[in-house]
C-alpha cells in the first residue's frame, strides 16, 4: 500500500510540470513520510507479541485459564455491571470477564513472554464489584518473573474507597522490564471475606512490545529526512 503510494507519486504527471527543486522537496518529504509510516507500522507488528492478547479469537486461545468450582472465565462481547454500567470491547468484539470463587481463591489467566530491559506490557482492565463492604473483592494485573515471583501489580481495584457494588472505568495500565527475563502475565479476580455476591474483573487489549533497533534506525532516518528538507526550503528563503 504504501510502496504503491510512492510509485504513484513516481509517477504523477503533475512532477514533471514543477520545477526541479520542488520535486526534489517533494520526494524527500514522501521518502520521510514512508519511513515514519514504517516505523508505526513496525511497532504495530511488535505489539502483536502477546497471542489473542485482546481476545480477538473468541476464546481464550494463547492463555492459560485457572477456573476455580464455581467461578468462571469467558470472553463476551458485553457486560452489565450490578451498578447498570453497560461495559463494551475496548479494543475489537471481545473481551475477557472473570468471575470469582472463593474466599481467596482466584480465577486467572496468564501468558508467558520474554522481554529485554525495555520492553513491557500494558492493556486495560475495570472491575464490576457486586458485593458490599466489608466483602472488599478484588481484581488485579500481576507480573511474574521467570521464577514466578511476583515483581509487580500494575493494576488493582477492590471494593475499599468506594460505594458498594461499584462499576469501575475501563483503565488503562503498563508495566516496562528492567531486566531481560521471560515474564508471566496474570489477569485475576477473587472473592474476599465469603464466597457470594461474586464480583468480575474485565480485561482487554493486552499488549506485550519489545522495542526493536530497527525502529529507531528508520525513525533517525525519517528525522534526518524532514531536517534535510528544513534546511533546502530555509536556503531557498535566504
Ligand atoms: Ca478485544
Ligand atoms: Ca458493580
Ligand atoms: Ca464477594
Amino acid at each position: 500500500m504504501r510502496i504503491a503510494a510512492l510509485l504513484a507519486y513516481e509517477n504523477c504527471p503533475l512532477d514533471s510540470s514543477q520545477p526541479k527543486t520542488g520535486g526534489v522537496k517533494v520526494k524527500k518529504l514522501f521518502i520521510s513520510l514512508f519511513a515514519i509510516s514504517l516505523v508505526f507500522g513496525m511497532t504495530g507488528m511488535a505489539s502483536a507479541l502477546l497471542v489473542n492478547g485482546g481476545f480477538e479469537i473468541g476464546d481464550f486461545t494463547g492463555w492459560t485459564v485457572n477456573v476455580p468450582h464455581g467461578a468462571s472465565a469467558g470472553v463476551v462481547a458485553n457486560h452489565t455491571g450490578w451498578g447498570g454500567t453497560f461495559y463494551t470491547p475496548v479494543e475489537g468484539s471481545w473481551f475477557a470477564l472473570l468471575k470469582t470463587d472463593g474466599p481467596a481463591t482466584y480465577t486467572t489467566a496468564r501468558q508467558s513472554l520474554s522481554l529485554p530491559a525495555g520492553g513491557w506490557f500494558s492493556g486495560h482492565a475495570a472491575f464490576d464489584w457486586r458485593d458490599y463492604d466489608p466483602y472488599n473483592d478484588v481484581a488485579y494485573v500481576k507480573i511474574y518473573d521467570g521464577s514466578m515471583a511476583l515483581v509487580a501489580t500494575p493494576w488493582s481495584e477492590s471494593g475499599v474507597g468506594h460505594p458498594d457494588y461499584w462499576d469501575g472505568p475501563w483503565t488503562p495500565w503498563s508495566w516496562t522490564a528492567t531486566a531481560p527475563d521471560t515474564y508471566t502475565l496474570e489477569l485475576g479476580v477473587a472473592n474476599i471475606g465469603d464466597s457470594v455476591l461474586d464480583s468480575y474483573g474485565l480485561f482487554d487489549a493486552n499488549v506485550g512490545v519489545i522495542p526493536e533497533p530497527t525502529t529507531m534506525l528508520l525513525l533517525g532516518l525519517g528525522l534526518v529526512g524532514l531536517s534535510g528538507l528544513g534546511r533546502k526550503k530555509i536556503f531557498k528563503r535566504g
